[in-house]
């Protein structure tokens, strides 16, 4: 594409309810939107950071600057772009991988757009619809969980993932199982253990859980190999795995049996295809993660889950599970526990330009 400009907004959106995870409670979701401006028409990508550096190094400020300052720059400086091209341009700039990711997406929306195709057939979709699993935060009580896992079961969800963290473990996951049998059930940590916790984390062996998802910190690479030895229950990475070649990394040391992949932690959706090839060479199932994705992000996640490797339901839920208002005029819904893969041009969404205002916070536009 023959890129103009972008412009980039921090979107404030309410959610349904709280969502509390080991490292903290969001109420509301901050998430950057990035538009690139083409000579062929526009693209949308999202930036999934969120307003604190708590779940990775980045959120919304660093973010934003970086891609001002940096990003959009080296981008702008090219005279036409490919999508494939965007990593590399920017592969100069250390970290930032979110920032990169959103500007990519909406460069690949874009071009896809113009070309009248589909951003799942593009990434090699092999499916029409993705099983749909739903995050489940923290809750006041064991009880309230199993409350708030019933609704979610009843709406259709196929999976049932459960944060925990030290304190909020073995009780919570007793009474989910004890509550629903058999469900396809795991845990997500968030990074909230140490290697010194490994006898309570092997109390979960006795759940019968898909996977323990990030117990240890993201660069406990080494413990998380140790840990995986010590446990029934597979160990499935999220936040390590911020690379193909940390995906590599992971694989060699045995820190991982499963991959979660979220495109914005590994740098772009193109990344993401790459560590799915990897793992799926490697036999090693992988799962679309979710980061409170809009409409947009949303929309290319189930595309993404639509490739053969993901052979574990993803968090690509509805829309509603976060959100009563979304940014798009179609969003996710959950139809017999599965997400749709979009099969129009590029996302394959629209954008609801009055909500999308209506969040607005702040917003740029940088031209060449
Ligand atoms: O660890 O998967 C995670 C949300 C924000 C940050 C990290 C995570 C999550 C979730 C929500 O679990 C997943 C979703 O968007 O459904
Ligand atoms: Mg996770």
């Amino acid at each position: 594409v023959t890129l103009d400009g972008f412009e980039l907004r921090v979107l404030q959106i309410p959610l349904v309810a709280p969502f509390t995870t080991s490292f903290g409670t969001e109420a509301v979701r901050e998430v950057i939107i990035a538009r690139a401006l083409t000579a062929d028409g526009d693209g949308w990508g999202e930036v999934v950071t969120s307003a604190a550096p708590l779940y990775s190094s980045e959120y919304t400020q660093g973010a934003w600057d970086a891609a001002l300052r940096f990003l959009i720059p080296a981008l702008l400086a090219e005279r036409t772009l490919a999508p494939e091209q965007v990593a590399g341009a920017l592969h100069p700039f250390v970290g930032h991988r979110m920032a990169k990711a959103g500007l990519e997406l909406a460069v690949l929306d874009a071009a896809l757009r113009a070309a009248g195709r589909p951003l799942g057939e593009y990434l090699g979709a092999v499916r029409d619809r993705v099983p749909s699993g739903v995050s489940v935060g923290i809750q006041r009580d064991p009880a309230a969980l199993v409350e708030v896992v019933r609704g979610y079961l009843d709406e259709g969800y196929v999976r049932i993932k459960i944060k925990i963290k030290p304190g909020r473990d073995v009780a919570d996951t007793a009474a989910v199982r004890d509550a629903f049998g058999g469900i396809p059930l795991q845990v997500d940590a968030n990074s909230a253990y140490t290697l010194a916790d490994a006898d309570t984390l092997a109390e979960l062996d006795r759940f019968d859980l898909l996977l323990i998802e990030q117990p240890l910190q993201e660069d406990d690479i080494v413990d998380h190999a140790t840990l995986a030895r010590r446990l029934r229950t597979p160990v499935c990475l999220d936040e390590s795995i911020v690379s193909r070649k940390a995906a590599v990394d992971a694989l060699a040391l045995g820190s991982a049996s499963v991959v979660n992949i979220k495109a914005g932690r590994v740098g772009g959706y193109l990344e993401a295809v790459a560590i799915q090839d990897l793992c799926q060479a490697a036999g090693i199932p992988v799962w679309c993660g979710g980061m409170l994705e809009t409409g947009i992000g949303r929309a290319a996640n189930a595309a993404l889950a639509a490739l053969p490797g993901f052979s574990l339901p993803g968090d690509v839920s509805a829309s509603s599970r976060f959100y009563a208002r979304d940014i798009v005029t179609e969003p996710a819904v959950l139809e017999d526990g599965h997400v749709r893969v979009p099969t129009g041009a590029g996302l394959g969404v629209e954008i609801d330009p009055v909500a999308l205002e209506d969040f607005t916070v702040a917003r740029e536009i940088v031209r060449r």
